[in-house]
């Protein structure tokens, strides 16, 4: 089987909610010593796409949706195994979906490309209290703050991560990296974050930047 072909049915798997089809093609993957990264960019997120877009015009959905996340996320388990990240960490990142969101599958996805990239990163999972970011930060002394948000009634608490930064006087030691759909370049400007990407390989130029 082609590389193109199993990327093909990886997208399959996540369109038609099949963990089974999406893990035994992540097992195949790995087997042919494909390029894992490829099969999470080429193939699951493609996807992810078809499956956003259909829930979008209400063709699937939010059953529908979360089988389709579960099939993406097993099969980015076993591909994650394969990932191999360069020895010497090129900086510390904490990563979180902001408080009152819980979408992480393209907060997993950016975590893992940094970490494939010689970044130790720190995930904190998902509807994290904004204080909880900041003592985290402090706490594990990091470079970058990195924080998803998928709906623009979580997008404020990107602004509110900074704003406790400025209250505790602390805004100088960490640069910010935003992202997620509803976010923009034109929004972190807005909020004087450091750092926006639109998709994960993105993510690892800018936040290589800011290190
Ligand atoms: C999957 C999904 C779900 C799943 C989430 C499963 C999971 N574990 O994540 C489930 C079914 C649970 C869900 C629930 C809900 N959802 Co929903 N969901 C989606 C959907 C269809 C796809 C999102 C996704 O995973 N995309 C695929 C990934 C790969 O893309 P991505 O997240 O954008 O990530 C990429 C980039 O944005 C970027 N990126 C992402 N994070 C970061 C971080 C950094 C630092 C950087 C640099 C870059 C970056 O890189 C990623 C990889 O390329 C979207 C539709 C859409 N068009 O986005 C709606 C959507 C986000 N959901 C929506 C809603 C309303 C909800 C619910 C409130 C529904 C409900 N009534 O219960 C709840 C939310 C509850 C809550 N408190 O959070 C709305 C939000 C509307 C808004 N206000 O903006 C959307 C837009 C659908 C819609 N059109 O109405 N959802």
């Amino acid at each position: 089987m082609s590389e193109k072909e199993l990327h093909e049915r990886l997208k399959q798997s996540v369109i038609d909610m099949d963990s089974d089809a999406a893990t035994e093609a992540a097992r195949e993957a790995i087997s042919l010593k494909l390029d894992p990264v490829a099969c999470i960019e080429k193939g699951l997120s493609k996807g992810m796409m078809v499956i956003s877009d259909m829930f979008d015009n209400a063709e699937v959905y939010v059953p529908q949706i979360i089988l389709s996340a579960e099939a993406f996320t097993d099969a980015v388990d076993i591909l994650a195994t394969a990932i191999k990240g360069e020895y010497a960490s090129k900086g510390k990142i904490i990563i979180h979906t902001v408080e009152g969101d819980i979408h992480d599958i393209g907060k997993n996805i950016v975590g893992i490309l940094l970490q494939a990239n010689g970044f130790e990163v720190i995930d904190l999972g998902r509807d994290v209290p904004v204080a909880d970011v900041v003592d985290a930060a402090v706490e594990h002394n990091v470079d970058i703050i990195a924080g998803s948000a998928l709906m623009t009634t979580t997008m404020p608490s990107q602004r509110e991560i900074l704003s406790e930064l400025e209250d505790r006087g602390i805004r100088d030691k960490f640069k910010c990296l935003f992202g997620g759909a509803p976010t923009s370049r034109e929004w972190v400007d807005q909020i004087c974050a450091d750092g926006w990407a639109e998709n994960a390989a993105e993510a690892v130029t800018i936040a290589k930047e800011l290190c």
